[in-house]
């Protein structure tokens, strides 16, 4: 009896000084486990004369609780502990200054764009802008696609359920323009197009910007001087370009642009795969076919248009050589083309 209950006393005693849960578990282990000294006094119970081993029996136990109950507490105590150090450990001072805002900036698409607009207007072009959801008629039918023509396939395009389409060149918008407006005309489309189209070098939205001139006597060699002054002034150095024959359904004849490699001047670089040029647009005279859907004399007038990525101009004028890079919005790249 008198040895069980300083037993006691001395387990409560190392119980208070546990100053972790690990210290703690270790003394849990010490006094109550399989082989803790009061699990040792139950086990000695056996040696007792059976008349003694009832009582004897109740006294162990109600040590064993007594201890338990003095673990429990200092576990509570502890883990309360533990917790407040991680709070204070994580403590965020709301009072701290910040990082500061970002002062943003025009991203170098737009940036691009607005210079393109700006060129053209000085040629005498007027900007026109169109929906980005349209119709067969607008996207295809009026730019001589028959239906069924293979060349609709070439440009793997969004359907909505009512038959509607986005856009897979702003030639809509001038074909728009040319229904309200009628000849003379010079127009400029720049805007978003869809195609279902992705990969390392191709999104499924991207900007492109088309031009179109009608009048009495607009002919391709004015389309060659224009295009190539256009090329010019954008880069702002001399460059050379040339035209190759090429199909499009809503021109004939048809033809790709292309200018000498802006970053090697025409000797051969990784950028023009050593050929020395950069495929830059595609233009043509407007399909007869297509003057008349719109409205137009096609007897009367004659017409040149043209088409360009813009995110490909501008990859090559600010040399960004990875097209992700304009859909991530990371400051640290945009940062880069702030002018202010
Ligand atoms: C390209 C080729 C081109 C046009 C777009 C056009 C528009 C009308 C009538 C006739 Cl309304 N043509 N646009 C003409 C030739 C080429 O784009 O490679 N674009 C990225």
């Amino acid at each position: 009896m008198q040895e069980l209950s300083s037993l006691v006393e001395r387990a409560l005693a190392e119980v208070a000084a546990c100053a972790g849960l690990a210290a703690l578990d270790e003394a849990r282990v010490r006094w109550l486990g399989k082989k803790g000294t009061l699990t040792e006094q139950l086990k000695s119970l056996g040696s007792l004369p059976a008349a003694e081993r009832p009582a004897a029996g109740l006294r162990i136990n109600d040590a064993k609780t007594r201890v338990q109950a003095a673990i429990e507490a200092r576990r509570e105590v502890l883990t309360r502990e533990e917790i407040e150090r991680t709070l204070a450990a994580g403590k965020i001072d709301v009072s701290l200054p910040g990082r500061g805002e970002g002062r943003g900036g025009l991203h170098p698409v737009t940036k691009a764009r607005l210079r393109i607009e700006a060129l053209f207007q000085r040629a005498g072009f007027e900007v026109a802008t169109g929906p980005e959801i349209e119709d067969d008629f607008h996207n295809f039918e009026a730019l001589n696609f028959p239906l069924n023509h293979p060349a609709r396939a070439m440009h793997d395009t969004f359907y909505f359920p009512d038959g509607k389409l986005l856009r897979t060149h702003t030639s809509p918008v001038q074909i728009r323009a040319m229904l309200e407006r009628g000849a003379p005309l010079a127009v400029v489309a720049p805007g978003r197009v869809y195609r279902c189209d992705s990969d390392m070098t191709h999104s499924p939205m991207f900007h492109q910007i088309e031009g179109l001139k009608v009048g009495e006597a607009v002919s391709f060699a004015n389309m060659k001087a224009m295009l190539h002054g256009f090329l010019q002034a954008f880069f702002e150095q001399d460059l050379a370009m040339r035209l190759r024959p090429s199909y499009f359904p809503f021109t004939e004849p048809s033809a790709e642009v292309d200018m000498s490699c802006v970053f090697c001047g025409g000797k051969g670089c990784r950028t023009c795969k050593h050929t020395g040029w950069l495929e830059i647009a595609g233009c043509g005279m407007v399909h007869p076919n297509v003057l008349m859907a719109s409205g137009i004399d096609a007897e009367r007038y004659s017409g040149y248009a043209f088409g360009m990525g813009i995110d490909r101009l501008t990859m090559l004028r600010y040399g960004v050589n990875d097209l992700r890079l304009f859909f991530e919005n990371d400051l640290r790249f945009l940062e880069q083309f702030r002018t202010l």
